[in-house]
């Protein structure tokens, strides 16, 4: 009776094992602070279906950032008039000092569906 009650507890424990070898361990959490240089800023612009997580980005003149771009949801992409940046899921970083103070227009730039025309947001250099 006892050996049967082991050779279950091993079969369920061998499975457990298994499942967790299959879906891995939870990924870690990135600090993106971390990943920055030393007197870097971040950026990060997030798109849904269909507008961008603000309607307005404020950054400082002269102060190099890095911009992160990711969609939540649909697949969308980013390109700011006037300034020479434009991100997707394909190339969604980069690096990039803010020279001019000015407003830009940042729009959506993949043909993304209904909702593409109004996907237009501020960038605002100060
Ligand atoms: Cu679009």
């Amino acid at each position: 009776m006892q050996k049967w009650i082991l050779s279950t507890l091993i079969t369920v424990a061998c499975a457990m094992g298994v499942y967790l070898m299959a879906t891995g361990l939870p990924e870690k959490p990135v600090n993106e602070a971390a990943e920055l240089k030393e007197g870097q800023e971040l950026l990060k612009i997030t798109a849904t279906n269909f507008e961008f997580d603000q309607k307005e980005y404020v950054v400082k003149a002269g102060t190099n950032y890095k911009v992160k771009y990711a969609n939540k949801l649909g697949k969308h992409g980013v390109e700011i008039k006037g300034l020479d940046i434009e991100l997707d899921e394909t190339s969604p970083e980069i690096e990039f000092t803010f020279d001019k103070p000015g407003t830009y227009e940042m729009r959506c730039s993949i043909m993304c569906g209904q909702g593409h025309g109004d996907m237009i947001s501020t960038i605002i250099v100060q």
